[in-house]
């Protein structure tokens, strides 16, 4: 690699951060039953422990997005310990992820139900994790709704519709100014006739109306299958309405396989997109890069290293793409090369490059390696061997 590149790829990696789930380190299953493993999180600390072991090792992880109800058992009478625990294993929280999906009164929804006590409590609920954020200094509100129908004519689309925006709006009222409330889409599942929050227009109509700290969020698992991501991507850009990433790869639906291991071409795509906008605006887009994964077979741990050296090399590649040259290309209608430029860049191997930038920041070059050295996996499979063998693996 040319001085120039390997230049382009420290510079790359100087700015890159991505959040990791608390959930990316717990047992997590299908529909049809969990297979357990012996080293997996069950407590807040251990899922705390496992993302600090993360960011020990990369250098680049140093939040921890949360889920309310999975994280925050007291509310926000847990925030205290959270922040001791999170101190402890040298990491901060990072997004905070309210829960409108698991309990019995959101069966037909939360800011989309017909019944007004529900959306009441579905609303206190937002407004209890603005706060529980606010104590824990996280900047960004991530909101996914399952809210939606599963027959025809079972439910009334607009009402909910406007239901949803007056809800946000009242939601977003509770933001502090530093903070964004980050709003995600998805196709279907839970809900298989209508979704409410379906796709990225509908979020961006929502953050629209809901008030300007209101952004979307893209979960690249939540497109049908042959949906151009970036494209979607470049046009959040242009109306500075891009938020922020939920990353993972996927096969046919929200599958939540570790990133890139499908289509890293996909990856590459959305990141070129956004560093040629920042090259074009002359300026940084403010977007949260973070994980979004479940981890059902690979070690959680390893799963989650594999997908943060995945991303940096990712996002490195994208910054090879000479802008300036791609830019004439495109004016000339030079497909060849233009396309080409991209080609080139993708095909190049960073990895040597990364290595050398871990090393000048005093990080283990292979963190995969150094984490099978370290000893951490087996000191908690030993640690929680006994009681995970208990945990249920079936709902029935
Ligand atoms: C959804 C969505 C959300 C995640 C839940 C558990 O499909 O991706 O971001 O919090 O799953
Ligand atoms: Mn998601
Ligand atoms: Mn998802």
């Amino acid at each position: 690699m040319r001085l120039q590149e390997t230049d382009k790829v420290f510079q790359a990696l100087e700015i890159f951060r991505i959040e990791i789930p608390s959930w990316g380190f717990a047992n997590t299953g299908t529909r049809f039953g969990k297979f357990t493993q012996v080293a997996a999180a069950a407590t807040l600390e251990e899922k705390l422990s496992d993302a600090g072991q993360v960011h020990l090792l990369t250098g680049v992880c140093p939040t921890v997005a949360l889920h309310v109800l999975w994280d925050l058992l007291g509310g926000i009478q847990s925030t205290d310990t959270v922040n001791k625990l999170a101190g402890r294993y040298g990491i901060r929280p990072g997004s905070i992820n309210p829960n409108l999906f698991q309990e019995q009164v959101y069966k037909y929804g939360s800011l989309g139900n017909s019944d007004l006590s529900v959306r009441e409590q579905a609303l206190r609920h937002v407004k209890d994790s603005i706060a529980i954020a606010q104590r824990l200094n996280s900047r960004d509100i991530s909101l996914w709704f399952a809210d939606g129908s599963n027959y025809p004519g079972t439910a009334n689309i607009r009402h909910r519709k406007r239901w949803f925006e007056e809800y946000l709006r009242a939601s977003h009222v509770g933001l502090a100014p530093d903070q964004r409330m980050l709003l995600e889409y998805k196709p279907f599942e839970p809900a298989f006739y209508h979704t409410d929050l379906a796709d990225w227009g509908m979020s961006l109509l929502m953050a629209r109306a809901a008030g300007p700290r209101a952004k979307v969020l893209v979960d690249t698992g939540h497109h049908y299958l042959s949906q151009n991501i970036e494209q979607i991507v470049a046009w959040l850009l242009s109306e500075d309405m891009l938020g922020g990433f939920h990353f993972n790869d996927r096969r046919y639906a929200d599958d939540d396989l570790t990133m890139g291991s499908i289509d890293p071409y996909q990856v590459f795509r959305i990141f070129h997109e956004i560093l040629y906008f920042e090259w074009e605006a002359q300026k940084r887009a403010d977007i949260a890069y973070m994980i979004d994964q479940s981890h059902n077979l690979k070690g959680k741990i390893e799963a989650t290293i594999q997908t943060v050296t995945m991303a940096q090399q990712l996002h490195s590649k994208a910054a090879l793409v000479d802008h300036e040259t791609l830019a004439e290309a495109q004016k000339d209608a030079d497909l060849l090369r233009a396309e080409t430029i991209l080609q080139d860049a993708f095909a190049t191997d960073v990895r040597p490059a990364i290595r050398e930038w871990r090393a000048s920041k005093g990080l283990p070059t292979d963190p995969m390696k150094a984490f099978r050295e370290s000893g951490y996996l087996q000191r908690i499979t030993k640690e929680r061997a006994a009681r995970n063998s208990q945990s249920v693996s079936s709902y029935a």
